[in-house]
């Protein structure tokens, strides 16, 4: 896939178009996880329109960049990316949690193309993308393999096997963001199990870190776009609910679900 000089407008218009796509999918659906799907948003739209190399016409290709939803739960963002990117089209979304849908609360790459793992549980996604970056490395093929954890997600120790596997191998096409909107599920991760200071642990796992307004394309293109000689983790620091005034930095929106006022509202708020 090809990009504009200047990807930046492109990507505000895809996450724009996400936003107010999932939110709809999570109001029919009234399921879903939309504070989660909005704190990412912006950082998968940045990556799928800004950075990454694939074909959604060929989602085997061995030479694709691959990208790992590691927090599989904000599927409203992983399903419209993947729509908006042109693997499958737009009717697939009006399934979104019904029974038998391709489209299930946590991503299955049996039924979905563009869906590199199924994740869902907590702390398997990191490991799967270590794998991933390990068999490029392997095989002498330069794509970069991304994936996104949740920061509540790295409460779990899979992930710190990951980390120190990758920062031992030195796989530098490997890039961890982490989505540090600062709350899990029903509470913030600093008074459940902190996590800070991130950076620091990062770095004495081997990994070059770089924080980095998770809100920000034009940001997060620098700091993708970082050398390094090691795996690289961006912190990237972002609001659980972005973009809709009453769901930001409220943990109730976890899972919650909007009733038509709210939905109402929401899309006048989403322009
Ligand atoms: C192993 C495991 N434990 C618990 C859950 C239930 N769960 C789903 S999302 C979530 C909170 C995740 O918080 P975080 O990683 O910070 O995600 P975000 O804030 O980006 O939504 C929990 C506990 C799960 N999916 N997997
Ligand atoms: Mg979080």
């Amino acid at each position: 896939m090809t990009h504009l000089n200047d990807p930046v407008p492109l990507i505000r218009e895809k996450a724009l178009w996400m936003r107010r796509r999932a939110f709809r999918m999570v109001h029919e659906a009234q399921l879903g996880h939309p504070g989660g799907d909005f704190s990412a948003t912006d950082i998968i739209a940045t990556l799928y329109f800004g950075v990454m190399r694939f074909d959604p016409k060929r989602p085997d290709w061995a030479d694709r960049d691959r990208f790992i939803m590691s927090k599989g739960h904000a599927t409203g963002a992983l399903y419209t990316v993947l729509c908006a990117a042109g693997y499958y089209p737009e009717d697939w979304l009006d399934t979104y949690m019904q029974p038998k849908s391709r489209l299930n609360g946590h991503p299955n790459r049996n039924y979905l193309p563009g869906v590199e793992t199924n994740t869902g549980p907590l702390g398997h996604g990191f490991p799967v993308a270590v794998g991933s970056a390990i068999a490029g490395a392997l095989t002498g093929s330069d794509h970069r393999t991304f994936v996104l954890t949740g920061d509540g997600e790295l409460q779990e120790g899979s992930n710190w096997e990951a980390a120190m596997v990758a920062g031992h191998r030195k796989l530098k096409r490997l890039t961890l963001i982490v989505d540090r909107n600062r709350l899990q599920q029903g509470a913030g991760t600093e008074e459940t199990s902190g996590l800070d200071p991130l950076d620091e642990k990062f770095r004495a796992f081997g990994w070059q870190v770089v924080e980095v307004d998770g809100h920000d394309p034009a940001a997060l293109l620098a700091a993708f776009a970082t050398p390094t000689d090691r795996p690289l983790c961006l912190i990237a620091n972002t609001v659980k609910g972005k973009g809709v005034s009453f769901m930001e930095n409220k943990a109730s929106w976890h899972h919650g679900v909007p009733n038509a006022e709210q939905f109402a509202q929401a899309m006048e708020e989403l322009v």
